[in-house]
């Protein structure tokens, strides 16, 4: 394995990751820019003006103008904000997250991330926006180049837009490998974070939880220490790259999974996502696309969970399914 992090990335983390290669980097009048979009392939894309009327936002500007209330704040021992489905706590009483929720006001956040002498803990906040914002705010808003991403959401039949969700983070945070089951235009406002992207063709490689699993769609893999004994796989991924600035949209395609770390050392970061529910499927071509054998698979492992009703019981039960049946080693 070699060291894939290269000398421009020096001011983020350093992993042991066999290969990364550049996402493509294109000006928002280059064609291919479509062309990446409707084959579901990541691009930067430069100079959209798309948040033009956003990239004021910083710190003190949403103290003033995304209103007085408590918002969603992630506080985590570490670097790292893996998220978790509170949902699926319930029937996993053993389960700790490494980030547990506290939310607050922007001020409080504002003192947490500004004064790092006072703990050792690190904070993210993940605010989906809401009709609460300042008149101001929706201005800008309203402002964004609609007219551009809804010329994208029809051409590729996307579905609705189902949310817009401010992240607010402390230099070197991490949001470690996942995939969204959504398409997402990433809008980078403040600071700069580096993305490390993987085509869902490397499912195998990521070893996400079991679908039933709080962490479910989140890799198993920690980049800080990875063991390659239990995930040999991982050895020989592929992956691709970018670091966003101010200004930049990064198209990340459902299924695609996705590293994101901001800049460490550096001011907080801050971004904002536009998720679109998927195109539904048409008609079927074959052969299958990797993301449609993924979702294949979360189907039919859900499928199994549910049916078990009774978490213990899925592993033995996909063991008896394939263990010396579909197992390359019996053909
Ligand atoms: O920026 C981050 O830390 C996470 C963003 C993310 O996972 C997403 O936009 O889907």
């Amino acid at each position: 394995m070699t060291m894939a992090t290269k000398e421009k990335c020096s001011s983020f983390r350093t992993y042991n990751i066999n290969e990364l290669k550049p996402i493509e980097r294109l000006n928002i009048n280059d064609n291919r820019v479509n062309e990446l979009i409707n084959s579901m392939q990541p691009v930067v894309i430069e100079n959209s003006g798309f948040v033009s009327s956003a990239l004021h936002w910083d710190l003190n500007y949403l103290r003033d103008h995304l209103g007085s209330g408590k918002f969603t704040v992630y506080e985590s021992d570490s670097h790292v904000f893996k998220y978790y489905d509170e949902k699926k706590m319930k029937k996993n009483k053993a389960f700790k997250p490494q980030s547990r929720r506290c939310d607050m006001t922007l001020t409080e956040f504002s003192e947490k991330i500004k004064d790092k002498t006072q703990s050792d803990k690190r904070y993210y906040l993940q605010q989906e926006l809401n009709d609460g914002v300042s008149s101001r705010m929706v201005e800008d808003f309203k402002a964004f180049r609609w007219d551009w991403v809804t010329a994208h959401q029809k051409r590729n039949n996307w579905g609705p837009l189902t949310a817009n969700l401010l992240l607010i983070g402390q230099e070197g945070n991490v949001t470690p490998s996942h995939y969204d089951e959504q398409e997402n235009f990433f809008a980078q406002l403040q600071g700069e974070k580096r993305f490390i992207l993987f085509p869902p063709s490397q499912f195998g490689c990521l070893y996400p939880h079991p679908v039933y699993h709080p962490h479910d769609r989140q890799s198993q893999i920690d980049f800080d220490n990875i063991d390659l004994t239990r995930f040999p796989k991982f050895d020989r991924v592929q992956g691709v790259e970018a670091v966003v600035k101010p200004g930049d949209v990064l198209y990340i395609p459902n299924y695609w999974w996705h590293h994101v770390e901001s800049r460490l050392h550096a001011e907080p970061t801050i971004s904002l996502t536009f998720w679109y529910k998927c195109a539904p499927p048409g008609t079927i071509e074959y052969p299958l696309k990797p993301h449609q054998k993924v979702a294949m698979m979360r189907n039919i492992e859900k499928m199994i969970a549910e049916a078990l009703d009774n978490n213990n019981e899925v592993d033995p039960f996909m063991q008896n399914m394939i263990l010396g049946r579909y197992t390359s080693s019996t053909h």
